[in-house]
């Protein structure tokens, strides 16, 4: 992409409204605008991300055998008549009537849904284990919308749902998707740590949240600082496995590390004073086991390898995709800008011609840029008629993890340089070691 012909509405001035570094620098950065509170547009350099973050979340979804589908945004008020749920949940739901005074809501979640699409097509336990997820806009009418992504009335989530047999092999499910969120946050370049929590409006006992450490969270954490030397690195894992799932929950939940809303002081003064820990987190996502809560009053039952027919055991589990742009850029930036981890970057690598107009500088960039297209990379390539200082700010404010920069005098020499936007190093080398340099970054990931 040419940012000639790019729309990147960067603002100078910080905006007033954002009091978090991750709302300011995403306005700041043109990547969203607020269109009424909580409420947001997508401009291109946040949609680019939303859909970086999309993709690593499906790949992960479906690498632990999770099946996408898509269900709408709006739902009709009686199926959640049937849980019991349409007046429990009270003033977060949007309620809307259509013409036929019909009514309805947008989907804060969608249990109810699910389970509805699950009594209609499935009756066997053989056809168990199952688990669906969309990726859909959300939405919840937040009493205090804030910080931007990260608290929004509408939002985009992945929503996933098991439906087991019994207990353990929902317990089972519950562990699968614990695994498969511990890769795909560290794929996005975030230690989520997941704490014990409080199911509020979805239910169930057992119920996990990930949080991702940042001063800016909305949630006071404890936790062992052992818990954040664990690392899930490239180990293949077996998700049919319940033996191998179960031990990797049992790494990461051994350590304490809870919320406030189950904190428990005793516990956590028998941890050695060196590793006891406060911090403030933001939650990036939630699993649940609620066993048959819906499945009873909506009536889901399968029959079972007695002949018998039982209500199904089911999970919840969500990540929170639109506010995760706001968690990673809390857990990395500095005072110039956001640093993208290179899981997630808009683009992989951006190309700073120093002299636009020069006919070498200009030849060595298309070649950079071209080169890079070709393997599969996605540049930006700053070809304004700006000042050096202009493009390295804009640059640095959109965080790009890697930056070639390239000018006649360097040229001359047959050298580009290559820049880490996180440790700001530079180096120089030849245009061609440049692509390979950049090109072997993103290879494994
Ligand atoms: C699990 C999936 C649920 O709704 N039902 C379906 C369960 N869980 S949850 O914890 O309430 O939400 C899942 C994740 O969504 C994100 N989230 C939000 N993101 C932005 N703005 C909001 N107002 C908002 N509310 C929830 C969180 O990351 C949460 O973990």
């Amino acid at each position: 992409m040419r940012l000639s012909r790019y729309f990147l509405p960067v603002l100078k001035e910080n905006p007033a409204e954002a009091q978090i570094v991750s709302h300011r620098y995403m306005l700041r950065a043109g990547m969203i605008k607020q269109q009424q509170a909580g409420i947001y547009s997508w401009l291109p350099l946040g949609f680019k991300v939303l859909k970086r973050i999309e993709q690593i979340v499906h790949e992960e979804q479906i690498r632990a055998g999770h099946i996408p589908l898509l269900m709408p945004t709006l739902q009709p008020a009686d199926l959640w008549r049937e849980s019991g749920r349409y007046d429990a949940y009270g003033e977060e739901m949007l309620r809307i009537t259509d013409r036929h005074k019909r009514e309805m809501l947008y989907g804060p979640t969608n249990e109810e849904m699910i389970t509805d699409i699950f009594r209609s097509h499935v009756e066997s336990y053989k056809s168990l284990p199952l688990t669906l997820y969309h990726i859909q806009w959300k939405f919840r009418d937040e009493v205090r919308p804030r910080f931007g992504v990260m608290r929004g009335r509408e939002f985009l989530m992945k929503d996933g749902y098991n439906f087991d047999v019994d207990k353990p092999s929902a317990l089972h499910a519950y562990n699968r998707h614990m695994v498969s969120y511990l890769r795909t946050y560290e794929r996005m370049g975030l230690q989520a740590i997941p704490m014990r929590a409080d199911s509020g409006p979805i239910g169930g006992d057992d119920t996990h949240e990930f949080l991702v450490l940042a001063s800016t969270g909305e949630s006071e954490v404890f936790y062992d600082s052992a818990i954040t030397d664990l690392k899930f690195g490239d180990r293949t894992v077996d998700y049919d496995n319940w033996d191998e799932c179960a031990d990797i929950v049992k790494e990461w939940t051994t350590p304490y590390a809870r919320t406030d809303e189950t904190h428990d002081p005793a516990l956590f003064e028998a941890i050695p004073e060196a590793r006891r820990k406060t911090s403030r987190g933001i939650e990036v996502g939630q699993v649940f086991y609620f066993g048959t809560k819906y499945s009873e009053p909506m009536k889901a039952f399968v029959v079972n390898d007695k002949g018998e027919r039982v209500p199904v055991h089911m999970g919840s589990h969500g990540i929170g995709v639109s506010r995760l742009l706001g968690a990673i850029i809390e857990a990395s930036h500095d005072e110039k800008g956001i640093i993208w981890p290179e899981g997630v970057t808009p683009f992989h690598c951006g190309i700073v011609n120093l002299k636009q107009g020069d006919p070498a500088a200009d030849a060595a960039s298309a070649a950079l840029e071209a080169a890079l297209i070709a393997k599969g990379l996605d540049p930006l390539y700053d070809d304004r008629d700006e000042r050096a200082g202009a493009k390295f700010a804009t640059m640095d404010l959109i965080g790009l993890p890697w930056r070639i920069t390239v000018g006649p005098r360097g040229l001359a020499a047959g050298k580009v340089e290559l820049t880490s936007r996180r440790t700001g190093i530079s180096e120089e080398m030849s245009p061609d070691d440049a692509v390979a340099k950049v090109v072997g970054i993103y290879a494994g990931l």
